[in-house]
């Protein structure tokens, strides 16, 4: 005990927030302390629906049943094992599981325990395949604008939002951006893909010929850039991206720590889009936001490359303490069954026209400037005010709160992501609660 031992009042808390205005939520605390289905509760009661299943992630509906049972059931039993040089059957049996969703020949499994790592990890398998094939010299990692991958070194270093770079130094040497795909002048209102911004794929072309295609590992990119403003790639972009990846010898990562686990309709993006990538990352509704977890899957030549050493040698000198954590493990394998059984990882395809009518219905409302959507994605761009670019979105976020609805802000865009089990009824209601922000947001 030290002279701190009291618990201090929430304004003079000792919690460090993440991504917040720590002073003024501190002052003015928007607290949930109980979920259920597609709603969050507040201490007092108030009942929230969650407009963006909690950090997209709760895909599956909060508190299901089968996952929470699955991991009181794990935290009894084995409550952790190492998996370096060692094992514990539900890494093996998850692993083997998620293999048989994953798309193409992506069927091998490394796991993190966050997005961020999960990027990471993908950006250093990308640098060490190419190394373990005599091509050492790809070093660079090519990013986009707008991208969010994450938190840490490599993942900060390929994204593309300023306002999470600029404070944090030079970050990792060898990166570039291509240009990012936002075009509202053509594509305003758009419903799915836009039509326009193919060509923007051919920006890599631009930095092959700055670098020489030979310099560079991997192009990490999101099939759909989600808290960068969601920005849904145009007809033909991805691609197109594909095929200068392959006439360059360059490894294409796609980021679906949002767009995995069924937000497009399919399980995956890249089966939605029909485009392969080498590797994916994902995390987020891995596990339905239950227990932190990541994983990065690839193709089959990747991971045999790995394969070639002596047998008696470590293949790849990377992974985590909790990389595979059997309450992970336990939690993925339920949420797996969940999705199974409710159709979930489909389930965003048949309410896409449903929700795609009720976002757009939005238009004509005051500073609303785009309206955007995929699967059971959508963004209401709001203009920014004169001077204070986000804050009209501040104020939304704040008012969709005392109205009801949780939902995400990206600047001045409003994201609505809402967990896949909601029902026709439940969208009309998150509608009328953002329609009547927005009509009331200045
Ligand atoms: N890649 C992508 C594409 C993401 O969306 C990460 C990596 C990092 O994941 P972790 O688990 O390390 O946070 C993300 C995370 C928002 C929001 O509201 C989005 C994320 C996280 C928090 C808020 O847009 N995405």
């Amino acid at each position: 005990m030290n002279d701190r031992a009291t618990i201090p009042t929430l304004e003079d808390s000792a919690f460090f927030m993440p991504f917040s205005m720590n002073r003024k939520f501190k002052k003015a605390p928007r607290l949930m302390s109980r979920a259920e289905g597609i709603h969050y509760y507040t201490p007092e009661g108030r009942k929230l629906i969650d407009g963006t299943s909690g950090l997209w992630c709760v895909n599956a509906g909060h508190c299901r049943e089968k996952i929470v049972k699955a991991v009181q059931k794990q935290v009894a039993e084995l409550d952790f094992a190492p998996t370096f040089q060692m094992g514990h059957p539900l890494a093996f049996a998850f692993a083997d599981k998620l293999a048989q969703v994953a798309p193409g020949d992506l069927r091998r499994v490394f796991f993190t325990n966050s997005g961020s790592e999960s990027v990471d990890t993908a950006l250093k398998i990308a640098l060490a395949y190419h190394r373990a094939r005599g091509e050492g010299h790809r070093m660079r990692l090519i990013g986009r604008e707008r991208g969010y991958h994450g938190v840490n070194f490599g993942g900060t270093a390929v994204g593309g939002v300023v306002g999470n770079r600029k404070v944090f130094g030079a970050l990792v040497a060898g990166v570039d951006h291509i240009r990012h795909t936002h075009d509202l002048e053509k594509n305003a209102f758009s419903r799915g893909q836009p039509k326009h911004g193919a060509e923007l794929a051919d920006d890599l072309e631009r930095l092959c010929a700055l670098h020489d295609p030979s310099t560079i590992a991997a192009v990490i990119v999101e099939p759909v850039a989600c808290s960068g403003g969601v920005l849904v790639p145009p007809v033909g972009y991805l691609e197109r991206l594909r095929a200068i990846c392959d006439k360059h010898g360059i490894l294409l990562i796609f980021d679906e720590v949002i767009t995995a686990w069924g937000r497009l309709g399919k399980p995956f993006g890249a089966q939605h889009f029909n485009v392969l990538p080498d590797l994916i990352t994902t995390a987020k509704g891995i596990t339905n936001g239950t227990v932190p977890m990541g994983a990065v899957f690839m193709r089959e030549r990747i991971y045999q490359a790995f394969m070639t050493g002596p047998e008696g040698a470590i293949e790849l000198a990377h992974g985590y303490t909790y990389s595979s954590h059997p309450l992970a493990c336990a939690a993925g394998l339920a949420t797996l069954q969940v999705y199974e059984e409710e159709g979930l990882l489909t389930r965003a395809a048949e309410l896409w026209p449903y929700w795609e009518e009720q976002a757009h219905a939005l238009r004509g409302l005051p500073n609303v400037i785009d309206i955007r959507n995929i699967g059971l994605i959508a963004a209401i761009e709001l203009a920014p005010r004169a001077g204070a670019p986000g804050m009209r979105g501040l104020d939304a976020h704040t008012q969709a709160f005392e109205k009801g609805a949780y939902i995400r802000v990206a600047g001045d865009i409003v994201a609505l992501a809402p967990p896949l089990v909601i029902r026709k009824e439940e969208i009309d209601r998150l509608f009328e609660i953002v329609r009547g922000v927005l009509k009331s947001t200045n």
